[in-house]
């Protein structure tokens, strides 16, 4: 060890003084006790040091056994929540289901004749305080972090996980899918490699499987991809990080996971509250992908029953204050293109950096998929599209019908309405977008009335045509004046040029 400084000062000083003998034995005196003092210092913090490390070491060996229990209970809370899982998951249980149900499974639906003021009514939370299987014990760093905000979530997420769903709520509407890889026919006889979703109750087809839950209740989806990994992003929901289903910002399914959100009540007049509409899920692992490969499908949120909004037999109302549509003739059309050379691609395809062409989306087919949501029977292998759609006439004593339009395609699109005799038809209504309706805020402060409901005509949106882009939505009501067939013409147009790259036409037949 270097003497310090201080030491050699002294000694330095002490040779160079001339001094008598009687002064000098003071003097040696004096610097021996001097000696002894800093000897003795020096001594105490030499111990002081050791005493400090082996300190520190035992800190250390505690804190490492401490993450090894940790990363040890994690594993068994893991081990635990999966034999849970599979116990909870119907697909695999061993008692009987219970119910043979062709929709998706619905326990007792929370009130659905609330006051436009009522708060969200929610189910008894059975689990809130279940330990977090996305915690950590170590960073790059080495040190423990518990990911406990959403921030911390987000910024310190695990790429690839089975989390379990945390703030579990029993479910009013839950559903459990898979995703399979398989070949299906399209209308025109074509056939292409599609990845899709399906339920239990569906068959293998496209889109995936239409999800329907109602504001208020607690939404359930236990995916577990037989192909992975992938994930389901709730597009238009917007459920906290861990349920939204975007891989970048949460976590890609490993194995499975439950994911859990509530569709908030809308309320009377008010812009603010309020997501009934027409939404859709897709997956969301190497995204521009995933979903031209298939994986997509229907999701439509229906209103609560207000008290003062009722709804007559037969009917239902696109949102809670919203006007009443005719059940039976409710569609959704979903224009789709295909370009063959995406469906020869694999899973992961350009996510390392490699160029497999991703950008180039050139579409040689071209498909109206949907039609009448209430009499959609999901069939294996089946790729669900129109031939014709029916159309309630004004005045022929029913609702109107309701079109729930959602782009599933990378192009832009565009539809124009025609009179049977060939004109224009400007029939189209268009009350919402985007799961959002239009509302007419007269005054910043006062009611917001739907533009749909109000009793000046003027203030509702009528047109002919409408222009689309990728997973925009719109929900229109029809009015045909006269019975007939009027058409729907989509048209497909490149994204730089606007050049129409596709055409395709739908009857709809108005009686
Ligand atoms: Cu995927």
């Amino acid at each position: 060890m270097n003497t310090p400084f201080w030491e050699s000062n002294v000694t330095t000083e002490l040779r160079g003084t001339s001094q008598s003998p009687a002064v000098s034995e003071k003097a040696k005196r004096e610097a021996r006790a001097k000696r002894e003092r800093e000897a003795k210092a020096k001594r105490e913090r030499e111990a002081k040091v050791k005493r400090d490390r082996v300190a520190k070491a035992k800190r250390e060996r505690e804190a490492k056994a401490k993450r090894e229990r940790e990363a040890k209970d994690k594993r068994e809370r893991e081990d635990k929540r999966k034999r849970n899982d599979k116990d909870r998951k119907p697909r695999h249980s061993s008692t009987p289901r219970p119910s043979a149900s062709p929709t998706p499974t619905r326990s007792v639906p929370p009130s659905t004749s609330a006051p436009a003021t009522s708060s969200t009514p929610t189910a008894e939370p059975t689990r809130t305080t279940l330990p977090s299987s996305t915690r950590s014990s170590g960073d790059d760093d080495g040190q423990p972090r518990d990911y406990d905000s959403q921030a911390d979530f987000s910024s310190h997420q695990m790429q690839q996980g089975t989390p379990e769903t945390e703030h579990w709520q029993d479910p009013h509407y839950s559903v459990s899918l898979d995703v399979s890889n398989r070949d299906l026919r399209f209308p025109d006889g074509e056939e292409f490699r599609m990845w899709v979703f399906d339920s239990e109750e569906s068959g293998r087809g496209f889109p995936g499987p239409t999800l329907r839950p109602k504001e208020g209740e607690i939404f359930h989806a236990y995916v577990e991809p037989s192909m992975g990994p992938h994930t389901i992003h709730w597009h238009g929901m917007e459920p906290d990080p861990r349920n939204d289903g975007v891989g970048h910002t949460s976590f890609e399914i490993d194995d499975h996971y439950t994911y859990q959100w509530q569709a908030e009540p809308g309320r009377a007049g008010n812009p603010n509250y309020g997501a009934a509409g027409t939404y859709f899920y897709h997956c969301h692992v190497n995204t521009p992908l995933h979903a031209q490969m298939g994986l997509l499908g229907p999701l439509v949120v229906d209103p609560v029953v207000l008290a003062d909004f009722p709804v007559s037999a037969g009917n239902r109302r696109a949102f809670a204050d919203g006007p009443e549509y005719d059940i039976e003739t409710e569609s959704l059309i979903m224009p789709f293109s295909i370009d063959r050379r995406w469906h020869e691609l694999g899973h992961a395809a350009g996510l390392s950096g490699e160029d497999v062409g991703l950008n180039r989306f050139e579409p040689t087919h071209f498909y109206i998929t949907g039609g009448l949501l209430n009499s959609r029977r999901e069939r294996e292998g089946a790729v669900w599209a129109p031939s014709e759609l029916p159309v309630n006439v004004i005045g022929n004593g029913k609702a109107p019908t309701l079109m729930r339009l959602l782009d599933g395609n990378y192009l832009p699109n565009k539809l124009t309405f025609y009179h049977p005799d060939g004109s224009p038809a400007r029939i189209a209504e268009l009350i919402s977008h985007d799961g959002r309706p239009f509302r007419h805020s007269a005054s910043q402060y006062g009611v917001a009335i739907p533009t749909s409901m109000h009793e000046d005509p003027k203030a509702h949106l009528f047109t002919h045509m409408l222009s689309m882009g990728a997973a925009e939505r719109y929900d229109i009501l029809l009015h045909p004046e006269v019975s007939g067939t009027y058409i729907m013409v989509m048209n497909w147009n490149n994204w730089i040029t606007g050049a129409r790259v596709g055409r395709k036409e739908l009857r709809l037949v108005a009686s």
